[in-house]
């Protein structure tokens, strides 16, 4: 089974082709976030992948996968989330890199351990809105349109709103959330400091944060889970 994943209101996610050593793991965990998710957009490879994995395997918090290609996917992982980028401008992240997946491996996917989540990509200049061509400018209309697309049409559990890299705009993520029955809204992009994911906090179920825990703001990381506890 996925781990219980919709209490989750912090999540740390590490990209595998970043360096990362044991005090720096030792660092993420000890800030109590309730998660890991090992994923990001460049040069990721399978070998990648399992050095991180190595590092994270002592600690018993659930370490989740972000599969972005059937290349990289390694066993272990207590669970694993599958992007569907809803404002993609190409199929091929919607539904073609899936299916391509599914032919391979299809046989020996274990459903129950696989979560997709609906990302909708805001910031244009993030490596995940080039790779996918993500269709920008949204209004906010757009936006929402997309999220009850992804909840209603494709039943997904997750709607992420993604501004990887810059802090988006949190009256968006609460008017997107604030029109959505059942999906959980994950925000990430940006925070690096309690205040940050304080706002963010409020308005999305989930925050998850990358970028800081390569830099010196990584200080900043346990005061990001106190301020969304
Ligand atoms: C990236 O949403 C995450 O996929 C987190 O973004 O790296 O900007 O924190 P940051």
């Amino acid at each position: 089974m996925f781990p219980d994943w919709k209490n989750w209101r912090h999540v740390v996610k590490l990209d595998p082709d970043k360096a990362a050593d044991e005090y720096m793991i030792e660092q993420v965990v000890a800030s109590g976030t309730d998660a890991i998710i090992v994923g990001g957009t460049q040069n990721i490879s399978r070998e990648k992948v399992l050095r991180l994995y190595k590092l994270l395997k002592p600690y018993p918090l659930p370490k989740i996968l972000e599969v972005s290609s059937v290349d990289a996917i390694s066993f272990g992982f207590d669970g694993y989330l599958i992007p569907i980028v809803l404002n993609a401008g190409h199929p091929q992240w919607l539904i073609g890199a899936h299916k391509e997946a599914v032919k391979l491996i299809g046989e020996l996917m274990d459903w129950q351990v696989l979560l997709p989540e609906g990302y909708i990509i805001l910031n244009p200049d993030c490596a995940a809105a080039e790779l996918t061509k993500a269709i920008n400018p949204l209004s906010r209309e757009d936006v929402l349109a997309y999220a009850r697309c992804g909840e209603n049409l494709f039943s997904l559990p997750i709607i992420y709103i993604e501004y990887s890299g810059k802090f988006g705009n949190p009256e968006l993520v609460s008017y997107i959330k604030n029109r959505l029955n059942n999906a959980r809204v994950f925000y990430g992009g940006g925070i690096d400091n309690a205040q940050k994911a304080e706002m963010m906090g409020k308005v999305a179920d989930t925050i998850v944060v990358g970028n800081m825990v390569y830099t010196e703001a990584i200080k900043n990381l346990p005061d990001t889970v106190k301020a969304v506890s």
